[in-house]
């Protein structure tokens, strides 16, 4: 337990589009964390809200004909009832565009400025001559500097995941009309994030949380630090003092959201929120990896150039893939929270234990509903819900209560054990290692009654069964509080049907050990329901129409799939080529043997097109061939290209003209 008060915020999430497990996989575990720390008795407020400023937002507004502040307050509220369904509890849930962030905005800003921590620079920015416009952040693609790949205006999102300053980005198009963007000059305010080096190299060493966060951050440092430009060229977001064409960069504004939500909590609680941000308590920022330059860079360096609190710890969770495909919501690879889980009637503390229990807290995690579903079946229903339920059972049929005997001392004594075991693996953050601990001593109370079989001693022994249902029942009390911060309604379940008094929330850790009160235990209910074969299959087949649709609809660019560059296109090497030999292969009725002229050389390729072309046919034909596609074995035949063909029918495409092989197609 820890004196000073404690506060624990998570990310804040943009409101331009729905809550999905990308989002939890950060939100469950900080709220599971916080549980905890209460149940450890620690004094914890749990700060998050929403961010509605930035090119983020104003895009999609733009994009479904609405308006920044309406589409915010839609998705705020979204989330609000989203986090609330899943018991993700935050004690206050705020907007970036409220007064106090506005106003604790310009206060720090002023505060920058005042302590000469803020400069003025005319720089060269991108600008849409056809929108006429400047081109802040998402409202320009182009290439990265860094490492070359398909980039963000302010990020490199597809390759090196680098924060890009204005007017950086390569090749810079304007993303609402695709011109080609000019350059010109303007003026914006930096912060003199160089100066801060020095002390972030000191503030990185002592900085607790996940290793991945102080690890990606000092290097970071290391590589060197530039001034960042805290402006953008928009009407939508926080003024920048004393400028009315200006607004502060998102990033400026989102992060000082923590502390204006702490400002409005406490107001409403009648205490200090300088308490929390002004030295003397604890911060634990919960963050997306992708966002830990944000937090472990910009963030304190602002927070101690305005005379603040520094964070505490920065705990950075991995990245969600699903089937093994990268998280892509334009792909189809999504889960969505509420409509592909929770409104099908799914229980939401199934979906916590599994984001909590399925990996550890770092690594990527890769969802499925068969891993799901394995996990629920094997781990909640026979392991966990088996044993409370059998305990209770037996209790409630053979003794109509809780029996007086005294738990034996090894059991008392693992319990003592698991509950160490969690707070080791809560202090790492390795909540996977916390619900392993948990579901172990569920599966040690299973032995417990298999292994004494009260139904069988009860004939012989009375006293000696009620003795193993006290232990058992013992176990089970400790479950219900260790479980509670995973799973809430199934803590509270649990401690419904032991007829404990008081609520579960006021548990301490400590006493686990504390000897049941006596009192009547009424007919159990299981505590979960198998995921039955047919509705692994239906939900599999959501997610597969939904990567279908994606798939036909993928011509259409989506804002969140990069356009094709001229460079990207001309990296494709198409040519007409000239089909010499045609075979079937053997034990295959789709695919071909062709080997096709390119000019160049010969090439062996095999076709997917034996259902709708004979050998026959084909020898003698121009097709389209990629000719720098990667090597694939088919059938145990090498394949060096693709000829183009389209539709179900597999018509092949040919030049209209002639033109000899190895013509290059552009
Ligand atoms: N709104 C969401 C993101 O980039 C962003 C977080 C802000 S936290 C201060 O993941
Ligand atoms: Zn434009």
């Amino acid at each position: 337990m820890s004196d000073s008060p404690r506060l624990v915020t998570c990310g804040l999430p943009y409101t331009n589009g729905s809550c999905h497990l990308g989002h939890l996989r950060t939100y469950v575990p900080a709220d599971m964390y916080v549980r905890y720390l209460r149940h450890r008795g620690d004094e914890v407020v749990f700060i998050c809200g929403s961010d509605n400023h930035g090119t983020p937002i104003v895009v999609s507004a733009e994009a479904q004909g609405t308006t920044p502040a309406e589409l915010s307050q839609r998705y705020h509220d979204h989330f609000d009832a989203t986090f609330r369904r899943m018991n993700v509890r935050f004690d206050h849930f705020g907007m970036t565009d409220g007064p106090t962030n506005h106003h604790r905005t310009q206060s720090m800003v002023t505060t920058l400025e005042q302590q000469g921590h803020i400069y003025r620079e005319r720089i060269q920015q991108s600008y849409c001559p056809n929108c006429q416009r400047f081109l802040p952040d998402r409202y320009v693609r182009g290439l990265c500097p860094h490492c070359g790949a398909e980039a963000r205006g302010d990020e490199c999102d597809q390759g090196c995941g680098k924060h890009l300053e204005p007017g950086e980005i390569r090749e810079p198009i304007c993303t609402v009309c695709n011109t080609p963007a000019e350059m010109r000059e303007q003026e914006h305010y930096f912060f003199r994030l160089s100066t801060f080096a020095p002390f972030l190299v000191e503030y990185l060493e002592g900085l607790q949380g996940t290793a991945n966060a102080r690890n990606y951050a000092q290097g970071w440092v290391r590589e060197g630090l530039r001034d960042w430009c805290i402006t953008r060229t928009l009407d939508w977001g926080v003024r920048y003092p004393g400028r009315d064409d200006l607004v502060v960069y998102v990033w400026v504004d989102a992060p000082i959201g923590y502390i204006a939500f702490t400002e409005e909590w406490a107001a409403a609680h009648g205490t200090d929120w300088r308490r929390y941000w002004c030295g003397g308590g604890s911060i634990t920022h919960f963050i997306g990896g992708d966002i830990t330059y944000h937090h472990c860079i910009f963030w304190p360096a602002l927070l101690k150039g305005a005379g603040f609190g520094l964070p505490t710890a920065v705990v950075a969770s991995g990245m969600l893939k699903v089937d093994d495909h990268k998280f892509s919501k334009s792909r189809g690879y999504v889960v969505w929270t509420n409509e592909d889980y929770l409104d099908l009637g799914l229980p939401p503390d199934c979906l916590r234990y599994y984001l909590l229990a399925h990996t550890s807290h770092t690594k990527e995690l890769n969802f499925s509903w068969r891993a799901f579903a394995d996990r629920v079946n094997n781990e909640l229903v026979n392991t966990f819900g088996n044993f409370v339920h059998r305990a209770l059972h037996f209790a409630h049929t053979r003794f109509g209560g809780v029996p007086p005997n005294p738990p034996r001392a090894e059991v008392l004594e693992e319990i003592r054990q698991t509950v160490s075991a969690i707070d080791e693996a809560m202090e790492s953050y390795e909540f996977k290692a916390a619900v392993d601990a948990v579901l172990a001593l569920a599966s040690s109370g299973n032995t417990l009654i298999q292994s004494n079989a009260p139904w069988k001693l009860i004939r012989t022994d009375r006293d000696a069964a009620a003795g193993v249902i006290a232990d058992a029942l013992q176990i089970v009390r400790a479950l219900a509080v260790l479980i509670d911060p995973v799973m809430p309604e199934t803590g509270r379940a649990i401690w419904e049907m032991l007829g404990q008094p008081g609520p579960i929330e006021s548990e301490r850790l400590e006493d686990c050990t504390r000897p049941l009160c006596p009192g009547p235990i009424g007919m159990p209910t299981p505590l979960f329901s198998r995921i039955e074969e047919k509705q692994v299959a239906a939900l599999e087949a959501i997610l597969a129409a939904r990567v279908a649709d994606a798939d036909s609809r993928s011509c259409e660019p989506s804002p969140d799939e990069p356009l094709l560059s001229v460079e990207d296109f001309s990296r494709m090497e198409l040519v007409v080529g000239r089909v010499v030999l045609a075979e079937p292969i053997e034990k295959s009725k789709k695919l071909l043997r062709l080997v096709v002229d390119i000019g160049s050389e010969r090439r062996q390729i095999v076709s997917g097109i034996a259902r709708h072309y004979t050998p026959e046919e084909l020898v003698g034909r121009d097709v389209v061939v990629i000719a720098n596609l990667a090597p694939a074995v088919l059938f145990g035949v090498e394949s060096r290209g693709m000829i183009l063909a389209a539709g179900d029918e597999a018509s092949l495409l040919v030049p209209l003209r002639p033109v000899p092989p190895g013509t290059r197609v552009r």
